[in-house]
This record gives C-alpha cells, sequence and structure tokens, in this order.
C-alpha cells in the first residue's frame, strides 16, 4: 500500500496569491490540489499546514472516498468555505495522484470523455457601449464562442467586474477579482441605476453581433427577488444563456418569486461550499447552472455527486473559473466538465503569463472548447524555483455601499 508522506502548503503570489497543497506518497508520486479562497487565503493555509497535514500522513494514498468523509465528518464542523477548500485540496491531489498512478488522464477515472471539448465563455466588459463591443472582438478574435458582458452605470465610479480603462494593454480588457493592499476598496452601488441601464447594454450588443452569440451576465447578488424578477423580464427579449447570481441565494426559497416572474435561465453558486446550499434550489429546479468552484466544494467528489444530483432535474454545469481559481482548480473542473453529461459551460478568465510560469498546465482552448489534455492526473506541475520567487501581500475584493453609504450585496 502507497501511503501519503509529505503534505506541503505552498503559498505563492505571481500577481495574485495562489495556495496549493502538494501530497507526495511513500512511493514519490505527487498530486496538488488548489486551496485559494480569495481574499481569505492564509486561513486556508492554516487549516491544512495546522489540522490537515498532521493527520494525514501514514494513510493510505488511494483511498480517495474515506478520505473526504474522514475530513468531513471527522471534523464535526461541517461545511463553510474553509473547510470545504481545504477538503477540496486534498481531493485533488489525491485524484492526481491516482491518475498518475494508473497513467490515466482523470477525466477517464470519472468515466472517459462524453464530448470533445467543453464550450467557454470569456469575461467582456467596458464603461462604454464602444468599448463593451471592442471587448467583445477582442474575446472573439481569441476564439471565444460565448462571452459574459458586464458594464459600468451611468453615475457610478467603477463597478466590479468591469475592467478599468486601459486595464489590459494586451487588447483582453480583463479584470482581476482581488485588488492589492492592506483593506479592501470601496464601491459605490444603485441597483435602480443598474436596472435602467443594463437592458439598453444588451440591446446594443444583440444589435451588433446578431442573434447567435451566446451572452452571459452576472448580477452578483445585488438584487431583491422582485428585483431579480422584473430584470430578468427585461432582459427576456436579447436571450441570454444566464444571468448568474441574481439575489444572494443563501435564502434558496427567494428562487421560487424569481421563476414566477421570468423564463430567464438562472445560474447560482460560485460561494456555495455543499449540496445542502443547494437542496431547494436543485429539487425545485430553481436554478438552470450549478456555479461551484471544485476549488470551494470539496474538491471533485463531492461536486460530482452534485452535479449527479441536478442531472436528475435538468440542471446544468457552469463551473467558475476566474483568476482566482488557480490552474490546478481550472484544471479539476475540465476533467469533471469533461465527464458528466450534464455539462453546460465553463467559465475561463485565462491566467497571466506569469502565473503559468508557475503552473505548468497541459489543457488546451482551441476554436472556444477547453480540453483537460491526456497528461495522467490532472496535467498541472508546479514549478518550485517560479513560486517561491513571488511572496504573498494581502489582496481583497473590493466592497460595496449604496449611494447614501450603506453596506451593501455585491
Ligand atoms: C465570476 C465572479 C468572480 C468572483 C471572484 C471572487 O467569475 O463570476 O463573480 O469575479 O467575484 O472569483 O473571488
Ligand atoms: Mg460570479
Amino acid at each position: 500500500m502507497s501511503t501519503i508522506e509529505d503534505v506541503e502548503v505552498l503559498i505563492t503570489n505571481p500577481g495574485r496569491n495562489f495556495v496549493t497543497l502538494r501530497i507526495t506518497t511513500s512511493d514519490g508520486v505527487t498530486g496538488l490540489g488548489d486551496a485559494t479562497l480569495n481574499g481569505r487565503e492564509l486561513a486556508v493555509a492554516s487549516y491544512l499546514r495546522d489540522h490537515v497535514a498532521p493527520i494525514l500522513t501514514g494513510r493510505d494514498s488511494s483511498s480517495i472516498e474515506d478520505t473526504w468523509q474522514y475530513l468531513y465528518r471527522g471534523a464535526y464542523w461541517r461545511r463553510g468555505p474553509v473547510t470545504m477548500a481545504s477538503i477540496a485540496a486534498v481531493d485533488m491531489a489525491l485524484w492526481d495522484i491516482k491518475g498518475k498512478v494508473a497513467g490515466l488522464p482523470v477525466y477517464q477515472l470519472l468515466g472517459g470523455a462524453v464530448r470533445r471539448g467543453l464550450l467557454a465563455y470569456g469575461h467582456a466588459s467596458g464603461a462604454e457601449t464602444p468599448q463593451i463591443f471592442d471587448s467583445i472582438r477582442a474575446h472573439l478574435e481569441e476564439g471565444y464562442r460565448a462571452v459574459r458582458v458586464q458594464t459600468a452605470v451611468p453615475g457610478l465610479g467603477q463597478v466590479y467586474g468591469v475592467a478599468a480603462a486601459g486595464a489590459s494593454g494586451s487588447g483582453r480588457y480583463d479584470y482581476e477579482p482581488a485588488r492589492p493592499g492592506a483593506r479592501p476598496t470601496e464601491e459605490q452601488w444603485d441597483t435602480r441605476a443598474y436596472m435602467r441601464h443594463l437592458p439598453s447594454v444588451f440591446e446594443a450588443v444583440r444589435g451588433e453581433f446578431g442573434p447567435d452569440l451566446p451572452l452571459l451576465h452576472d448580477g452578483h447578488h445585488r438584487m431583491t427577488p422582485n428585483q431579480a424578477g422584473r430584470l430578468g423580464r427585461d432582459l427576456e427579449p436579447y436571450d441570454l444563456f444566464w444571468l448568474e447570481d441574481c439575489t444572494p441565494a443563501e435564502n434558496q426559497q427567494g428562487l421560487r418569486r424569481v421563476r414566477e416572474l421570468t423564463t430567464q435561465p438562472l445560474a447560482i453558486g460560485e460561494i456555495f461550499n455543499t449540496v445542502w446550499d443547494y437542496q431547494t434550489l436543485i429539487t425545485e429546479q430553481l436554478i438552470d447552472y450549478v456555479r461551484s468552484a471544485v476549488t470551494h466544494t470539496g474538491g471533485i467528489t463531492h461536486l460530482k455527486k452534485i452535479m449527479d444530483f441536478a442531472s436528475l432535474y435538468q440542471i446544468k454545469s457552469g463551473f467558475h473559473g476566474p483568476t482566482d481559481i488557480s490552474p490546478v482548480g481550472q484544471a479539476a473542473a475540465l476533467h469533471l466538465g469533461l465527464a458528466i453529461h450534464n455539462f453546460g459551460i465553463q467559465e475561463y478568465m485565462r491566467h497571466t503569463d506569469d502565473t503559468l510560469e508557475v503552473f505548468h498546465t497541459s489543457y488546451s482552448f482551441e476554436d472556444g472548447l477547453l480540453h483537460p489534455g491526456d497528461t495522467p492526473g490532472l496535467g498541472v506541475e508546479y514549478d518550485d524555483a517560479a513560486g517561491t520567487s513571488h511572496e504573498y501581500s494581502p489582496a481583497y475584493l473590493p466592497v460595496n455601499r449604496l449611494v447614501d453609504g450603506t453596506m451593501h450585496d455585491w
């Protein structure tokens, strides 16, 4: 029996912070797991280093399900982003090891490919319509066949998810979810102004790019169920692929009201950690897409169970894939997405060149489709020299206040 011999927590910041778990077996096989929790990175690093690593060594490295249950039930304190990101990292690393030992890519262990590749969407955004059009065109030139569209709102300043003017320089118009600094920056928000403006943006985009292009939008938990239903209805003529996080979905029952008001396809779940967060949403078919990241939902083992449950209700995947999911977490999503029948779409914000010097990936993006590649395991290697050359430094997501100063959901 090969056992877990070494468990290391690797922290690097090639432009943004990443936490990676590396497990080495008694046979010298290594596996990687993503443990990055944007803006709360060191809490997960400590959980892994102080409470998980010491109880993992000596265990059978092939026992993935048993190790998952050992960490989930064994902790007594179930669920929550720190716990579930830690379990996810262990789970991914063990799947990586199992694949390497078998000489097979992880998607083969999950049942094999059920499609040629995974339709990906990129992040187009802009302050005004011409910049939004340019950003969409830049994505189409890079091969994307689906785009999310985010816009500034007249009268408000910087809005999360919209690249600052001239931000990219590369023509890619990306934004970075966390901003370096000791405290979060603050943005202003006005839901009525946003709801008045957004339909006109989608009208313009549909007019320019035609009816075919899948268009997505992220509402970032900022609306009430009534507001979300109204916005969904106003957007129906523009045939969106999905409206994401239209309300703070901790209150799952609130989505019943949204469903009463609109036929707009809905995607929810990037801040969820377990199947229990989805129970009402799935059984009552209140959403169309599961937005979880492998990294934040207990790993491949748990997200596969969520997707199998969702498949009974015609709900598909739309796994979270912004730049704060490391290339290891992204690779795990691609293996899972390739193997499940109810794949929907995969978010794909490309990582920077500096990040890809730390994480050597074998996934590919061609003709709008992602593929995890056929390297045994997850197909990502960690470059220690590159990793240690970038030290952790604090960075936070911004916070949102209404114009009168009240803190708001975002
Ligand atoms: C998305 C997002 C992200 C998250 C970020 C949080 O990609 O849909 O909402 O931008 O806000 O990943 O860390
Ligand atoms: Mg989102």
